[in-house]
């Protein structure tokens, strides 16, 4: 096995799927935590200048979506048949798509946290995140999965990013209660469970 060096801010952010996927495998890997005051230095030596970068044998390999989806190869959570594999692209894309939204409209915004908070409930969620919600309720209820009978990397974006947003929202998921099994499902499993238990504090 290679030797993986995860390096980003002590944050979840861009990381935290990644790290989920090397704790399901059970892959050992350093996780290791720039500090803020130390980024201006370590930014020159990083290609790209930008984090995540997933060192792998000590080359870097970098952009988030494309470190997570090969280390969840690496932890058996990509489905072999391609068509399958695709379409957890597909909603890992769409995810991420509203992380970012959710990142420019709400988290980096300069709004007082009144306005930020009023912008998330009455714009995003409304508009970008029920119709994905909607489209996901409906197609968990009849499978316990996204996609094939087994997890895969998507129902841990799913269980990640959707959960970490009911932080803010908690009511959000009341109306689509099989997106809100998958969240608690993926949490419960033996390995994420610890994860987050000992996962250092931000
Ligand atoms: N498309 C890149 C974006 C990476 C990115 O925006 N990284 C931010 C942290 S989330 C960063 O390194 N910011 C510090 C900087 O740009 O100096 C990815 O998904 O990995």
């Amino acid at each position: 096995m290679p030797d993986y060096k995860l390096t980003y801010f002590n944050t979840e952010g861009r990381a935290e799927l990644t790290r989920w996927c090397f704790e399901y495998g059970g892959i050992p890997y350093i996780d290791e935590r720039i500090e803020g005051s130390t980024w201006a230095q370590r930014k020159k030596e990083i290609p790209g200048g930008q984090v995540p970068v997933l060192f792998v044998d000590g080359k870097p390999l970098l952009e988030s979506i494309a470190i997570a989806r090969y280390v969840a190869k690496q932890a058996g959570l990509v489905p072999q048949d391609d068509l399958q594999a695709a379409h957890c692209d597909a909603l890992v894309d769409a995810l991420n798509g509203l992380q970012n939204d959710i990142y420019m409209k709400v988290i980096f915004s300069k709004d007082e946290p009144a306005e930020k908070q009023r912008v998330l409930l009455e714009d995003v969620v409304p508009n970008k995140v029920n119709p994905v919600l909607t489209r996901l309720n409906e197609r968990l209820a009849s499978r316990d999965w996204f996609i094939s009978d087994k997890v895969t990397w998507a129902d841990l974006q799913i269980s990640l990013m959707i959960g970490s947003l009911t932080d803010r929202v908690p009511d959000m998921l009341r109306n689509y209660p099989h997106v809100r099994k998958v969240v608690d499902d993926i949490r419960d499993l033996k390995t994420i469970k610890k994860w987050i238990a000992s996962r250092p504090a931000q």
